[in-house]
């Protein structure tokens, strides 16, 4: 039975001194975008790597592929993969018990807002009471004093704008299902802080993005297309809001402050973000300017559409789908905190992430046409 774990762990445990010799992380969310570029830094910093994935009828570890294929990594006990769920409490016991994390990061989530509105009371369970889940297990484990905690907060939680820039003292408003489930991740985070003394952080972090980001998110989704349309083999983008803003970084550089958050003598919440917004509409520009299409647009609300100003076939269209049933308009935030306590920074600016975004759809798209060829 796995409910005897805790109880062994609990009686095995060395002093959190000694316990901390190790370097052993455990990754929920592993086989997401930050996940994958996570486990790469930590293997680098010398960390034992484990990872928390769901079982899926298809493959769904794509974005660690390359790990597996590294000699270096193929170590036994180096890197490794316990199948799990965010909504399975015996089983994150059972996994910390066994695993003995030194180090944990909370990426699990449905991260998708839009699919929160449809998948509302999931999107609690998981992003909302996974956390807690997560939380209590190391309790359980006897392990409060031993492991520390990251909890993947979000910019979201900022929602509706009341200030700008957004900081770690900007008053939260969420927006979404999504927004109001990581709401309560993040007081649970605080909570537990201080209620139990466990070492436990939430990063705040806002959008960020890279050609391993999920194909649904509005940049991965603009950047297939630019390099299919330019291919020929799609003829036009259907968007949702084309005015909503982002502050928008590489998401290699987010998880280096993640780890950093990890590293501190105390634990505290963090902002990360690059200071600067961009609208939809900007990105959409960018990305087909990579590909040497200049557009026009004209109409307005659902009825916007643009143009390849070269062959006047239309490439961008709005379309009502794909508007949200409450939306975030803005999101501006304010690092100064990350940057004078963590030393963080970010390295990737807006216009070289549109474009190696572009260029890896672009290499990605031409290499499927050659092997269809
Ligand atoms: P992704 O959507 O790429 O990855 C989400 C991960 O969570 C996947 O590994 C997914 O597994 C896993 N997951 C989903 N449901 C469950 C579940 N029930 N139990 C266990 N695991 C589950 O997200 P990102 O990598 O972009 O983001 C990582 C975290 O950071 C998320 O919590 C997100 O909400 C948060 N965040 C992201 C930001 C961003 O801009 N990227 C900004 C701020 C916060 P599977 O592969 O099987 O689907
Ligand atoms: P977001 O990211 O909601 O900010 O959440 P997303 O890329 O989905 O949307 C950004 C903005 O673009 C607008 N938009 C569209 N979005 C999508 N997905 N698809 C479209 O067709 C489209 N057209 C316009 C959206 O309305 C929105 O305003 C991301 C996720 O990673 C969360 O998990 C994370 O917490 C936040 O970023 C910070």
């Amino acid at each position: 039975m796995s409910t005897i774990a805790p109880a062994f762990a609990r009686l095995n445990l060395p002093s959190p001194e000694e316990y901390n010799k190790r370097k052993v992380a455990l990754i929920s969310g592993i086989t997401g975008q930050d996940g994958s570029y996570l486990t790469e830094l930590l293997l680098d910093k010398g960390y034992e790597v484990h990872g928390i994935i769901r079982r899926s009828s298809s493959f769904n570890t794509g974005r660690l592929h390359h790990l597996f294929d590294d000699a270096s990594i193929e170590r036994p006990g180096k890197f490794k993969l316990h199948y799990g769920d965010l909504s399975d409490s015996t089983n994150l016991v059972y996994i910390i018990a066994s695993v003995q994390p030194t180090e944990i990061y909370n990426l699990g989530a449905q991260s998708h807002v839009k699919v929160s509105f449809e998948m509302a009371e999931y999107t609690g369970d998981v992003d909302g009471l996974g956390t807690l889940r997560l939380l209590d297990a190391i309790r359980t484990c006897g392990l409060e004093k031993h492991v520390r905690f990251y909890q993947a907060s979000t910019s979201e939680l900022y929602g509706k704008v009341v200030e700008t820039p957004q900081s770690e003292t900007t008053p939260f408003y969420p927006r979404s299902p999504y927004g109001v489930a990581k709401l309560y991740a993040y007081w649970i985070v605080v909570n537990y802080r201080e209620s139990y003394g466990i070492y436990a952080c939430n990063g705040i972090l806002f959008n960020h993005e890279s050609p391993r980001r999920g194909r649904t998110f509005v940049t991965r989704k603009i950047s297939r297309a630019v390099a299919d349309i330019s291919l020929g083999k799609q003829s036009c983008l259907y968007l949702g809001n084309i005015d909503a803003q982002r502050d928008w970084g590489h998401a290699r550089d987010y998880v280096e402050g993640m780890w950093l958050m990890l590293q501190q003598p105390k634990p505290d919440d963090f902002v990360l973000a690059t200071g600067e917004t961009h609208p939809v509409r900007e990105y959409i520009e960018k990305a087909f300017a990579c590909v040497d299409v200049k557009l026009k647009w004209s109409g307005s609300g659902v009825d916007e559409e643009a143009v390849d100003t070269k062959t006047g076939k239309v490439v961008v269209k709005v379309d009502a789908r794909y508007f949200r049933p409450a939306e975030v308009d803005l999101l501006l935030g304010d690092p100064a905190k990350a940057e004078r306590l963590l030393g963080w920074k970010r390295r990737v600016d807006f216009d070289s992430l549109v474009k190696e975004m572009v260029a890896a759809d672009v290499k990605a798209a031409k290499s499927l046409v050659e092997d269809q060829n």
